[in-house]
């Protein structure tokens, strides 16, 4: 009944911490207020999301301090706390409210272990519950607005009256704010941006929230017995980057379906039934996401699979095409008068309609529909295709893997190369390497790499910032003496459209460069990131054989899938890489295969997926 830890509390913990949000990922935990049902009726599902909720409790509580303006030292305590649980791979839920074991935690003092039990023997913690009390309700929502920190919303708070977005939407439009030291009009006019950014995403949630929860749904379903099968549907399935709401279906004989219904609207993260009928339920989870659950006979399974799939524009074509063959598509089946030609399968009803399988990644009424015709689909790029990381962190720079852990979790996973590409000196937040360090670090990773001979490659790497001018951040001789250069913007992300072309473009141009990283330097839902001119950017790696990476990590799928497949229509191909940090960030791979998919990528497009010959010629190429 509970998360599976490793899975998917982890998967929660590694979501809030690679990328250092710490702040309101939906996990069920609402500032301010209470839980409605009472510490009481805390439920497994909530219990076992147990360290992302601490994670959150922490930065929460760090932040609180931080607009307070009251204890610096618990400012950092709490921070390190919230990483601490968010780094964590074991499930605290598991471990119970142990002092001592929660101690044992790398990371968790004595103090932070205390509120951690209490946390899970109540459900949460007073400390908590008093900080939040003492800043008005609406102020925690402004730290969701990406760029906008605790100084400066304690500033707007204390100088500015600011006490909700609201007040501060009102405030902004009368231009009462402009007076406040350090806000200058382009901070206003980014706040402005920002807020206009956040508002238009809030109604969605990214794929990497989605989807653990979308598989527990699924599990528990499928363990009912009356459910013959059951899958997710909608822009889930698609992989879409964001979900507005999970689509659940389920083939069961229609006798059962009430009792189905009833066991599902009874699910431990249901807090609120919207709809509950026979073959249509919805209802809303602790973290407030929606799920409707279609329950179908299973002749009926694939039309309704396919149906609720999508994408609509994909749908409207495919009736289109039902019509001109003088049948009718609908959830139920392919109907020509009161027969039905179709509907237990999706196979069944594409190959009805004269169509070869469409994979959920494509149907979104570009060209699918005439490759479809016209013969078997080309394979997509799969997960078991690739075979090699090239953009991974170690100890040397933000990394929690050695040189040998890192390389011994890519050889067990089957891999026949991996690349340590730790951080540049410009990423100092990040610990990274000066020059000095880089050239002493090389000979360690080289070192490794004589050791780990014929278990797996190692090549000695580094992930170089792309400054803002585009020039890299080491000389070109100490380019020159690594294997591999991945170059990766990671600051100046606010740069207009035309510089930040110029930017990539540039460093695309240096001849020591083999892949750019996550392009843009976005974040799903929280930071906009760069808008290069996309088709300079892929005509200049088209020219040089420079690679366009994926980053695979749920919340960059960087390349996203539009720019993923103008790269491939240039003649560009990608690399897959996860960025890994550590254990179990190679997980993530599944993230950045699927908008790989949705690009269309075939496995011979992605050079993770070439032979280990294959890609040092790529590499060594002058
Ligand atoms: P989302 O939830 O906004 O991320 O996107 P979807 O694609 O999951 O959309 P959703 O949940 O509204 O509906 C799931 C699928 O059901 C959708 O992709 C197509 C199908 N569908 C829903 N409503 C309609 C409709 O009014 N017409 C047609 N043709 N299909 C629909
Ligand atoms: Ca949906
Ligand atoms: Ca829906
Ligand atoms: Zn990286």
């Amino acid at each position: 009944m509970a998360f599976d830890p490793r899975g998917d509390a982890a998967r929660f913990a590694g979501a809030l911490r690679t990328v250092g949000v710490s702040r309101r990922q939906p996990t069920g935990l609402m500032c301010g207020t209470a839980d409605p049902r009472g510490a009481a009726s805390r439920t497994l599902f909530q219990m076992a999301n147990a360290n992302a909720e601490l994670a959150q409790i922490f930065a929460q509580m760090a932040d609180v301090h931080e607009i307070l303006g009251t204890d610096r030292f618990r400012v950092n305590a709490f921070r390190r706390a919230s990483r601490a649980f968010a780094d964590l791979t074991e499930d605290t839920g598991a471990i119970g409210p142990d002092v001592k074991k929660l101690t044992a935690i790398d990371g968790v003092g004595k103090g932070t272990a205390q509120r951690a039990a209490e946390y899970l023997e109540t459900g949460g913690i007073a400390e908590h519950a008093e900080l939040v009390a003492q800043i008005p309700e609406g102020l925690m929502d402004l730290l969701d607005i990406p760029g906008l920190g605790p100084k400066t919303i304690a500033l707007l708070w204390r100088e500015g009256g600011v006490e909700s977005l609201d007040d501060l939407k009102a405030k902004l439009d009368d231009d009462e704010l402009a007076a406040l030291p350090g806000l200058g009009g382009r901070k206003l006019e980014n706040l402005r941006k920002s807020i206009a950014f956040a508002e238009t995403t809030s109604e969605r949630i990214s794929i990497g929230i989605a989807m653990p929860i979308a598989e527990w749904f699924v599990q528990q379903i499928e363990k009912l017995d009356a459910v013959r099968q059951t899958t997710f549907a909608g822009s889930l399935r698609r992989g879409r980057e964001t979900i507005g709401d999970l689509d659940l279906i389920v083939a069961a004989d229609p006798d059962d379906a009430a009792e189905i219904s009833a066991a599902f609207t009874a699910l431990p993260p249901v807090t609120e039934v919207l709809v509950q009928g026979a073959t249509k339920s919805s209802v809303r989870t602790t973290d407030g996401i929606q799920v409707d659950l279609r329950i179908v006979d299973p002749s009926s399974y694939g039309a309704a699979l396919m149906y609720f799939t999508g994408s609509k524009e994909h749908n409207v074509a495919m009736r289109g095409r039902a019509i001109a063959r003088d049948a009718r598509l609908n959830e139920y089946g392919l109907w020509m008068d009161e027969q039905r030609l179709a509907g237990a399968t999706e196979q069944e009803v594409f190959e009805a309609l004269g169509l070869s399988w469409i994979d959920p990644a494509l149907r979104e009424d570009r060209d699918e529909l005439a490759l479809a015709e016209a013969g078997p689909m080309p394979a997509l790029v799969e997960i078991g295709d690739i075979r090699s990381e090239l953009h991974a962190h170690t100890t040397a720079s933000d990394g929690r893997w050695s040189i040998e852990q890192l390389a011994e979790t890519a050889a067990e996973r089957g891999f026949h190369t991996i690349a340590v590409t730790d951080h540049s000196r410009s990423q100092g937040q990040a610990n990274g390497l000066n020059e000095e360090r880089l050239a002493a670090h090389m000979i360690e990773v080289r070192e490794a790499a004589r050791r780990l001979e014929g278990r797996i490659r190692v090549l000695a790497g580094t992930e170089v910032d792309i400054l803002a001018d585009g020039r890299l951040d080491y000389a070109d001789a100490l380019l020159a003496e690594l294997d591999i250069v991945v170059a990766s913007v990671h600051s100046a992300l606010g740069q207009d459209p035309s510089k930040a072309t110029a930017r990539i473009v540039r460093a695309i141009e240096n001849p020591h460069v083999d892949i750019i990283g996550h392009l843009t330097g976005r974040l799903i839902l929280r930071r906009e990131g760069l808008a290069p001119d996309v088709a300079a950017v892929t005509a200049a790696a088209a020219d040089t054989d420079t690679v366009l990476e994926i980053n695979a990590n749920r919340h960059r799928l960087d390349l996203r899938d539009a720019h993923a497949r103008a790269a491939l229509e240039a003649g560009v191909k990608l690399a897959i890489n996860t960025d890994a940090h550590g254990a179990p960030d190679l997980d993530e791979l599944r993230y950045g295969v699927l908008t790989a998919r949705r690009a269309g990528a075939k496995a011979e497009d992605v050079v993770n997926c070439w032979t280990g010959e294959k890609l040092m010629e790529w590499l060594n190429r002058s």
